[in-house]
């Protein structure tokens, strides 16, 4: 067991609670996924403090089984760029099943990925399946995949908090990114995250999140 330290904790009002709810709540919920970008930079730090709340995650054992590789360089967002479209390609032309892409079809998606080139910063999340502890003790993790996810998770609101735009891009596969980001092998990429301010004009599919009534029971 480790040691103990007081937990920081203060209750709030009824009141201050509802408020905070809501107020969060509200906040979230305008957030919308972005595929078009500006090219504006990013201010120094932001990234880094969402990347700590990021790694706040509750996680498997505490190993913290992720890791996040944040690409800046043009360069590096063009190997991507290309890589990921090469992958769609495929994807779009024939590896996804016709019920998929029928599915998709309302969000206007296609092969042509320009955003991983114009944003200002993508985020690849690698989820790790062998890890090293506190004591430098090599690891198996345990639930990397939720642990990964969550993370993931508190990251998106992180940013959107922070006022930036995101998009959650998942070419499949996407080995292609321990190539280019040198990641190892015991790392399986788990998300692609497109950061930066939504270009001018920007517009987003008119879709609707599910009501509270048909996403909650009460027992
Ligand atoms: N990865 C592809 C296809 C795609 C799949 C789903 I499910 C989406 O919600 C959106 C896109 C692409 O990025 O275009």
């Amino acid at each position: 067991m480790a040691d103990t330290v007081p937990l920081q904790f203060s209750r709030l009002s009824d009141d201050e609670m509802r408020s905070r709810a809501s107020e969060f709540s509200d906040h979230l919920r305008q957030r919308r996924t972005v595929r078009d970008f500006s090219a504006d930079p990013i201010p120094d730090g932001v990234l880094d403090a969402c990347l700590l709340a990021a790694g706040s995650a509750p996680n498997g054992a505490n190993l913290q089984p992720w890791h996040f590789a944040v690409v800046r360089s043009p360069d590096v967002k063009r190997r991507i760029r290309e890589a990921a479209e090469e992958e769609e390609r495929e994807f779009y032309g024939g590896r996804a099943p016709q019920e998929w892409l029928d599915t998709l079809a309302h969000l206007g998606t296609n092969a042509e990925k320009p955003f991983l080139e114009t944003a200002p910063a993508l985020i690849a999340v690698f989820q790790q399946s062998k890890t090293t502890d506190e004591q430098g003790r090599e690891s198996k993790t345990y639930y990397p995949k939720e642990s990964v996810g969550l993370a993931t998770g508190f990251l998106i609101a992180a940013l959107h908090q922070a006022g930036l735009a995101t998009l959650t891009h998942t070419p499949s596969p996407m080995n292609f990114l321990n190539e280019i980001l040198k990641r190892p092998a015991t790392e399986k990429p788990f998300l692609l995250l497109v950061v930066g301010y939504p270009a001018e004009n920007c517009r987003v599919p008119d879709i609707k999140k599910k009501p509270l009534d048909e996403i909650r029971s009460v027992h």
